[in-house]
């Protein structure tokens, strides 16, 4: 009932704080009984977020081949449908299992266990990359256990979007502005970017680099390196 007026319209300023209240404190709940599952495997989990067609499988396609010789990887693959993405990380031969949510515009870390649980991961495993639906707002309430979460901007998505999209740069431990090798194309400014990046979380990281070229991959590769090593 709409309190302005009486008119029996929804009011849609009254907030269902306890119904959503719940959802994430269960989510909270299954994130922490994810990250003890994986501390005791000595596993670090990152959870790779950003739009869709950002590129986020796509740096991953990039980077596991590059990491393969160090470390044993794992990958699980968010989307609303299809199993592509899985398709392609299975060109990689590394283990690989597709969450679809049917609908649902994020993971969470009930399917994430799941995933977890289905891949059969043992304490030889280094890292597992979570890949969540493409989604720059949603993804950002629901932590799913990992150590660090990335966030896959691209250049064609422009250079406003830190500030325009606050709450997941700000939870993020790193930024991955992909596609570098299409900013020549188009209206946007690397310095800003990155000084809007700083300013809504000075301690993401910030890497610049194009997974089709190959360019700027060398420092990413180093913070990953070192992520693997530096379990939160
Ligand atoms: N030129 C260029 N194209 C890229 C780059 N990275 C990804 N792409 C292209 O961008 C498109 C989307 O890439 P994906 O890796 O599928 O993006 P995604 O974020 O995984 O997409 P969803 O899983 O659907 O959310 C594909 O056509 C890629 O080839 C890049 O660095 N440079
Ligand atoms: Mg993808």
């Amino acid at each position: 009932m709409c309190k302005e007026c009486g008119c029996g319209e929804i009011d849609y300023n009254e907030k269902e704080i306890p119904v959503g209240r719940e959802i994430l404190e269960e989510n909270s709940k299954n994130a922490v009984h994810n990250r003890e599952h994986l501390d005791n495997l000595g596993i670090v989990m990152l959870n790779i977020v950003g739009s869709p067609g950002a590129g986020k499988t796509a740096l991953l396609e990039k980077t596991i081949p590059e990491l393969a010789n160090e470390f044993k990887i794992a990958v699980i693959e968010g989307d609303l449908e299809t199993d592509r993405d899985k398709q392609r990380i299975d060109k990689l031969d590394i283990p690989c299992y597709q969450i679809c949510t049917h609908g649902a515009c994020h993971l969470d870390a009930k399917m994430v266990h799941h995933a977890l649980h289905e891949l059969e991961l043992d304490d030889s495993f280094d890292i597992v990359f979570v890949e969540n639906v493409g989604n720059l707002v949603c993804p950002a309430d629901f932590p799913l256990g990992e150590d660090f979460r990335v966030v896959v901007l691209s250049t064609p998505e422009g250079d406003d979007k830190p500030e325009k999209y606050p709450s997941i740069f700000y939870g993020s431990d790193a930024v991955v502005l992909s596609k570098l090798d299409l900013m020549n194309y188009l209206d946007f400014d690397l310095d800003e970017c990155k000084r809007r990046s700083y300013e809504v979380n000075p301690k993401a990281r910030f890497f610049a680099m194009s997974s089709k070229s190959g360019d700027g991959i060398e420092q990413w590769l180093e913070w990953i390196r070192w992520a693997a090593k530096s379990p939160k």
